[in-house]
């Protein structure tokens, strides 16, 4: 039985502790949300009065499955499947599928809390869920990623479907793990469906869902600067960190928007690119990221330039950070590097990058910090495009959905903008995310009644 939100933030999160032992990035994400939620709803009791937080924090259904797969060797291989599915009051559920040998159900309880917010901030009809495997995409042929992809579905697909929930990628899942998702899917319903997000063109993609996250968060932080001093990205040094799918197009797009990003990283380790990364040596990280699957060491062994083997990027100066790898990946210790040197902006490709003593650092330094429920919802906001371009069976073009991205990461921005301040003087885009994400899902229980 859980608390109330009276009498403290403090009494409730103990009580979400006690519920949920050993999830300490459930507990990250479920902290953030609630404190800045907490002074909303004491102003609003029709919440608190309906328990909507409390009923907001648990999860519709979870489902854990075992994968059974034969590896290249003809040895049997298990495997955990996950699919958490969270609040679908404003739409099917929604939200990646993770491949890492790293996640537990944590993992996914964090992803598909967070993801409640996001899809509520994107404007579009989606509800949340997340879901993956402990399997590691590294260092296995096609085949058994084939077999593996083929066994996972096998077992999902009793839970999904285009009005009920619709998965996508998210780290370790990309175009070809989609391919082979879809393909069993629609062997074994023998229907052609938009049950996935991320498809490639030729089966339903959408022509920018590879690019969306990247260039969405590049979109957001244009908005941040634009709303508190009109500064352009034009000529910024930028630092990324990952070199998968999110860090790859935030560093296009700033690109293409004059800014010069020195840096990109993976598990490994930082490349320092001093002379700025260009669309050429981006051709190559994409090559040897998607199709070499080899590590970004690579890169500075080819162009000759600084790496920087177990580091993260966040002591090189630079003007605005994309932190576009995983969770917790930037320390309160990083932080005060970045605000020593300089930085204006945080804006976070990933999901929860930053820790929560960080992030209050760059708030209370006056850095802009975009929070990854709004900053990277340009990702789910075009998978919510292509949904509708599949169940109206047509594609829009590039230009078209470029441009409806960036207006729905205006809205996003707006949105934060308008409860940025509820509790500060300075803007802080964490709790306008998070109050504005709540209001949207939270009305709509309220309309359905207790369920
Ligand atoms: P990819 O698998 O394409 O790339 C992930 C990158 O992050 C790789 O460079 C990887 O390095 C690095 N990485 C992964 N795990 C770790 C780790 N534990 N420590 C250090 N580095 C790590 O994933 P995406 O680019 O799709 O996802 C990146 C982040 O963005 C995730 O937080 C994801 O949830 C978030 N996101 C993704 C969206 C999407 O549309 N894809 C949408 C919204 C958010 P290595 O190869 O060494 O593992
Ligand atoms: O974290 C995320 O928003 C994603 N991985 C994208 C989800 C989606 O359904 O496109």
């Amino acid at each position: 039985m859980l608390p109330t939100l009276n009498p403290s933030v403090d009494q409730f999160m103990e009580a979400i502790r006690e519920k949920n032992p050993h999830e300490p990035d459930f507990h990250q994400a479920v902290h953030e949300v609630v404190s800045s939620i907490y002074p909303f709803i004491q102003q609003n009791p029709v919440y608190s009065d309906y328990k909507i937080l409390e009923r907001i924090i648990e999860p519709d259904r979870i489902i854990m499955f075992r994968v059974c797969w034969e590896d290249d060797k003809g040895r049997v291989n298990i495997n955990r499947g996950y699919r958490v599915q969270f609040n679908n009051a404003i739409g099917p559920y929604k939200g990646g599928l993770r491949f890492h040998p790293s996640v537990r159900l944590d993992t996914f309880k964090f992803l598909g809390f967070e993801q409640v917010f996001k899809n509520s901030l994107t404007t579009l009809p989606m509800g949340a869920a997340k879901g993956g495997s402990d399997f590691d995409p590294k260092g296995k042929s096609d085949h058994e990623v084939m077999r593996f992809c083929q066994a996972f579905m096998t077992e999902l697909i009793r839970h999904i479907g285009k009005d009920t929930d619709v998965p996508a990628g998210d780290i370790g899942v990309g175009a070809r793990e989609i391919g082979y998702l879809f393909g069993q899917h629609k062997r074994l319903t023998n229907r052609f469906t938009g049950v996935l997000t991320g498809k490639a063109l030729n089966f339903g993609g959408s022509l920018i869902r590879k690019e969306a996250t990247g260039y969405g968060c590049v979109f957001f932080v244009q908005n941040m600067l634009k709303a508190n001093g009109n500064q352009s990205i034009d000529g910024k040094i930028c630092t990324v960190s990952g070199s998968g799918n999110v860090a790859q197009y935030t560093a296009e797009k700033l690109i293409h928007l004059g800014a010069k990003v020195v840096s990109l990283s993976d598990s490994s380790g930082t490349i320092y690119d001093p002379e700025g990364i260009t669309a050429e040596k981006l051709a190559f990280v994409d090559e040897l990221k998607n199709i070499k699957r080899g590590r970004i060491e690579e890169y500075a062994t080819h162009y000759g330039c600084e790496y920087r083997p177990g580091k993260r990027p966040w002591d090189i100066p630079c003007d605005l950070a994309f932190p576009s790898a995983t969770q917790n990946e930037l320390s309160l210790d990083d932080a005060k590097a970045l605000v020593k040197n300089g930085c204006i902006a945080v804006c976070e490709g990933a999901n929860m990058p930053t820790t929560p003593d960080a992030v209050a650092y760059f708030i209370n330094n006056n850095v802009l910090f975009g929070p990854g429920k709004a900053a990277n919802a340009g990702g789910v906001a075009v998978s919510g495009l292509e949904m509708t371009q599949n169940s109206m069976r047509l594609s829009w073009d590039r230009h078209d959905l470029e441009s409806r991205l960036n207006g729905i990461m205006t809205k996003i921005h707006d949105q934060c903008a308008q409860y940025a301040y509820y509790n500060t003087k300075t803007p802080n885009y964490v709790d306008g995310a998070n109050i504005a994400g709540f209001i949207k899902v939270a009305q709509t229980m309220l309309s359905y009644g207790i369920h």
